[in-house]
């Protein structure tokens, strides 16, 4: 699978990206890795839904705005959608699910929650054809059964690039019995894909979720460090894509016969203003049972996303 094979005509869609060129971020992973959660996580306003049973939803592109959600078909033609009847989307017909929220971090990056990729009922095309269109990958892998032989297949065939901006969570962090047996899995996943991410993580999403104003239950879920990394992954690829078009992807893969749309709003993302994270503030009096190992690095960052 190379860009070129999986966005054949039906690059189209891309007709309905308008508005800044963001770094655009996918989560990724099997089916209930957590990707769903994790968006939510980051965004903070729980906009898709979170199920023990797979979703089977179309990947969903969670953007800055207050555009009312709609689906985007594969022609770039857009109806308005009902997130209570999300679920009603058919896949096939459909090339993403737009969402717009106002939350900080999507001033910084797009999220596309991505079907998993090996559910049953879900066609590998519905997230391919969305894949050459996303900068980097948050891929999502369960602790307990971390980095299957299904997850490095599909990995291999993502480009080179994307998997060098790319961060590997291993999620359900809690589902482990201790901290050695996190240590012992993250060692064994590190050295299974080494040079295959950017960086590899463990977190409990639940955990981090579930944080609210503990700092503490925050950092012993991992959040912190994921935090980090990923905002090393904005910076990185928003450097390299401000000056792109919305649909650049677009004219990259599919060119376009028709004549030259209207000039789109290209202004990149705004980076002048700090985006701190919605991070736990510890409150008067709660002690800490362990001293932060360092200083908190996201002074030093332009950008920074909500996770709290
Ligand atoms: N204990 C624990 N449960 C988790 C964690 N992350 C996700 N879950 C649970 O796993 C289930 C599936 O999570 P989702 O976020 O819906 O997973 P998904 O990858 O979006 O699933 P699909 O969209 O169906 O492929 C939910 O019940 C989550 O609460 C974690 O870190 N720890
Ligand atoms: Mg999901």
């Amino acid at each position: 699978m190379t860009p070129d094979e999986t966005v054949p005509a039906a690059a189209a869609f891309a007709r309905a990206l308008t508005g800044p060129r963001r770094p655009r971020i996918a989560l990724m992973g099997e089916f209930s890795a957590g990707k769903s959660t994790l968006a939510n996580l980051m965004i903070g306003a729980d906009p898709l839904p979170v199920q023990v049973i797979a979703t089977q939803l179309p990947p969903v592109w969670i953007s800055h705005g207050t555009a009312p959600a709609a689906i985007v078909d594969l022609e770039g033609s857009e109806a308005p959608c009902d997130l209570e009847t999300l679920q009603e989307a058919a896949a096939e017909d459909t090339a993403f699910i737009r969402i717009q929220c106002e939350e900080d971090i999507l001033q910084m990056c797009d999220i596309i929650d991505m079907p998993g990729i090996s559910d049953p009922n879900m066609p590998s095309e519905v997230w391919e054809r969305i894949l050459p269109l996303a900068d980097a990958v948050i891929w999502c892998s369960p602790s307990t059964q971390a980095w299957r032989q299904s997850e490095a297949s599909v990995w291999a065939m993502v480009p080179e690039h994307v998997r060098a901006q790319s961060l590997l969570l291993l999620t359900r962090g809690d589902m482990l019995h201790s901290e050695k047996d996190r240590r012992k899995v993250l060692r064994r996943v590190q050295g299974e894909t080494e040079g295959l991410f950017r960086d590899t993580l463990m977190i409990s999403l639940t955990q981090a979720r579930d944080a609210e104003d503990d700092p503490q239950q925050w950092e012993e879920s991992g959040a912190e460090p994921f935090v980090n990394a990923f905002l090393d992954v904005v910076a990185t690829v928003a450097a390299q894509v401000s000056d792109e078009a919305p649909n650049a992807a677009f004219d990259r893969l599919a060119p376009s016969p028709e004549p030259a749309a209207e000039p789109q709003e290209t202004a990149p993302p705004d980076t002048s203003d700090r985006i701190v994270p919605r991070r736990p503030v510890a409150k008067p009096g709660r002690a800490r049972s362990t001293p932060r190992p360092q200083p908190m690095p996201e002074d030093d960052l332009s950008l920074t996303p909500k996770f709290s």
